[in-house]
């Protein structure tokens, strides 16, 4: 298996590799790309130092998948070369996702849609991985109406420049700005950038994704998503309206039950997800589940996840192995 990680040198780049020897993915042959100014850098992989290359020679190479962590602009250009390449790619920026012709895939969700055809996937936001796989259950139990979320979400989520103005203003020191605003101590309304309707790009990735994930357009989505002075993942407080009447004991035993998730919730052992916890894991954690006592048919939870991992990395290295399960690479 030849794998190209397009982004290497980035922060969910080095998630990605160190996902990939945490899950032993079976790569014989290993290509880092980046962009020029960083060509020749040596990363390790396994023990081995590897140097980084530019695109135009890993598409020449040919890799059988090729995972995507670069930004928009640079899939845009790229991933339907590598495509025409003969290589699979992954991709983890918006720049596919909603596009008709292109599967936008959580795998515990809906892998099975996947075929041989499919040459550019996406991966999709985030916050949106840990949302879905949290209301997968119990959408198709008790078919969802209306999502209210709330996210608060990891500065990693920004980038490295993001980390580190978290880290200076901790410690007092200045530098870079990633945000218009201080994040210590402070809770910014604003990931991404704003659209003409008044909601951010993330907060209408929260409300479109989901509707294509679960191939579902009869429920609706309203998004607030907050940037908030923490690093190990976005949590979520969620809101979830079913046409159908549901048993809390029984969502509990269905989300307990679902495969990537670990329900933490007892209020009694002050037990609930927290991002300091969540951190460098690849569950889905969720708690806090209490029937929302002003309307009928409506759950709130809480729900955490490392960002980076399973809201990209670990997402994105599950769709290659299911890809290499079913022979489709
Ligand atoms: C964020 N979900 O957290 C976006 C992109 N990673 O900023």
């Amino acid at each position: 298996m030849k794998l190209a990680l397009i982004g290497a040198t980035g922060m969910v780049g080095e998630v990605m590799l160190k996902v990939l020897e945490e899950r032993n993915f079976p790569v014989d042959e290993l290509l880092l790309v980046a962009s020029e100014k960083s060509i020749g850098k040596e990363i390790s992989f396994r023990g081995k130092a590897f140097k980084v290359i530019g695109l135009e020679e890993a598409v020449a190479a040919k890799p059988d998948i090729a995972l995507f962590s670069a930004g928009g602009a640079t899939s845009l250009k790229w991933a339907p070369k590598f495509a025409e390449a003969g290589t699979t790619v992954i991709d983890n920026s918006s720049a596919w996702r909603m596009e008709p012709d292109k599967k936008l895939i959580v795998p515990e969700i809906n892998a099975h849609l996947l075929t041989e055809d499919d040459k550019i996937i996406a991966n999709p936001n985030c916050s949106t991985i840990q949302l879905v796989m949290a209301l997968a259950p119990l959408h198709k139990k008790y078919k969802m109406k209306r999502v209210v979320v709330s996210t608060y979400q990891s500065v990693s989520g920004t980038g490295v420049k993001a980390v580190q103005q978290l880290e200076n203003e901790i410690v007092g020191t200045k530098g870079e700005m990633a945000y218009p605003y201080p994040i210590h101590k402070n809770a910014l309304p604003h990931c991404d950038v704003f659209e003409d309707n008044g909601y951010t790009k993330e907060e209408m990735k929260l409300a479109r994704e989901p509707q294509k994930i679960f191939d579902d357009r009869s429920f609706s989505v309203t998004a607030t998503a907050v940037r908030i002075p923490t690093i190990g993942g976005h949590s979520e407080a969620v809101n979830v309206e079913f046409i159908n009447d549901f048993d809390l004991s029984e969502v509990r035993m269905m989300l307990h039950k679902t495969s990537g998730i670990k329900l933490q919730d007892n209020p009694d052992t002050n037990t609930y997800p927290m991002p300091f916890y969540a951190h460098g894991k690849d569950e889905v954690f969720v708690g806090r589940l209490r029937r929302d006592e002003t309307q009928p048919n409506t759950l709130n939870m809480w729900v955490v996840s490392d960002n980076l991992r399973k809201g990209a990395a670990t997402n994105a290295i599950q769709i290659a192995e299911y890809l290499i399960e079913k022979k489709l690479v």
